[in-house]
């Protein structure tokens, strides 16, 4: 059976397993502690996740990943050609900066963390962002920040970004979106919230799912 390795709160870990919820592939979830260095570095010589092992090894960069999953092409990946390709890197950015500054604070409190591993995280990533107390007190200008660029996706969802149908950019985008379900009191838009929820169908994704797993479950 093919096994992610991968961490709940990540984004492109999440695009993966919402691929792999569309693509209805039955896999082994494995969620590695955020201060484990050894096993990623062990499995494709970063560390660095999502990775996932194939019956002939295991490869890492999500979009690959993807790729190899979907034979049938089923995600549509004519996005990711370079004719008519919306700039999804650049949404990306634009998201991802808010997103992280605002969920990181709480997503080292969720039980996918313990104190050595939410220590490891927090010193890794208040390098580039200034220390999660700072963080989660910037919350406002966050959320300020961010919602231009909600709104801005949400005039490209028709319902899916610039398309009826769901495609690998959707999983891209929610994915990324996605980790605000965490922040509190946060609330989407209706047009928003319907959106991530539609993804979520399609996907049967089920974020935290991996936390409340019996232990000898798949
Ligand atoms: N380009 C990679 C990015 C993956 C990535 O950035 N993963 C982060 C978690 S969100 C990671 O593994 N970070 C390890 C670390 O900072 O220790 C992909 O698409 O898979």
């Amino acid at each position: 059976m093919l096994e992610l390795f991968h961490y709940v709160h990540c984004p492109y870990c999440v695009r993966v397993r919402m691929a792999l919820g569309f693509l209805h592939i039955p896999y082994k979830s494995t969620v590695l502690r955020y201060d484990d260095e050894a096993t990623p570095i062990k499995l494709t010589g970063k560390k660095m996740l999502p990775a996932m092992t194939f019956p002939d090894g295991t490869i890492n960069e999500s979009l690959d990943i993807i790729k190899r999953l979907d034979i049938k092409q089923q995600l549509g990946f004519d996005f990711l050609d370079n004719v008519g390709l919306p700039n999804v890197d650049e949404w990306l950015t634009k998201l991802g900066s808010p997103v992280h500054n605002l969920c990181m604070p709480y997503w080292v409190w969720s039980p996918e963390f313990d104190e050595q591993s939410r220590q490891y995280f927090e010193k890794k990533k208040s390098a580039k962002r200034g220390p999660f107390w700072q963080l989660a007190q910037q919350r406002t200008k966050f959320e300020s920040e961010l919602a231009p660029v909600l709104k801005e996706l949400e005039g490209n969802l028709k319902p899916f970004f610039q398309n009826k149908n769901m495609t690998i950019v959707d999983l891209m985008l929610a994915a990324h979106v996605w980790g605000l379900y965490i922040l509190p009191e946060f609330r989407f838009s209706e047009k928003m919230h319907n959106y991530l929820q539609s993804v979520k169908k399609n996907c049967q994704f089920d974020y935290h799912a991996d936390f409340w797993r019996q232990k000898d479950a798949v």
